[in-house]
């Protein structure tokens, strides 16, 4: 079995995400989600609309994703792909480069970001 993993924090969920999932999903046969505790989020200077167990909630139930762990650290992708005996690493194309490290332990693929959508767009939009 071909075992994904990706990480974010997945917040007011939108079309840009799943399509991330979905190709996400099509590099193996099953997919971990690393999801951003809310603590985490503080460290990455994001605020998410939804709390963790909610963002949690709505990635379960996602038919791409078979599993959601917790993201409370920049450290632990590479115990978490030991862990898990990950294959392959995924993030979107705005990461380019940045986990470059974990070729390593895994492969490391960045996929094109999908353009025209993004959390804090729908935020924008939103308070208009
Ligand atoms: N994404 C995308 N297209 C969009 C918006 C997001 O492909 N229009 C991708 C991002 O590139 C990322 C994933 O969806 O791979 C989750 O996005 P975020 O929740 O914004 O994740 P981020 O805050 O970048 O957290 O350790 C890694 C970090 O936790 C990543």
């Amino acid at each position: 079995m071909k075992k994904v993993i990706t990480y974010g924090t997945f917040d007011l969920l939108h079309w840009g995400h799943i399509h991330l999932l979905k190709r996400a999903k099509e590099l193996g046969d099953y997919l971990i989600v690393g999801l951003s505790t809310d603590e985490f989020n503080v460290k990455k200077h994001k605020q998410s609309y939804y709390c963790y167990e909610e963002r949690k909630l709505i990635l379960e139930s996602i038919k791409y994703v078979d599993k959601v762990i917790p993201e409370d650290s920049w450290d632990q992708k590479i115990k978490d792909i030991q862990i898990y005996g990950i294959d392959v690493f995924v993030m979107g194309s705005d990461w380019q480069g940045e986990f470059d490290f974990l070729k390593d332990y895994c492969k490391v693929v960045y996929l094109p970001r999908t353009e025209g959508i993004s959390t804090s767009k729908i935020k924008h939009d939103l308070s208009k």
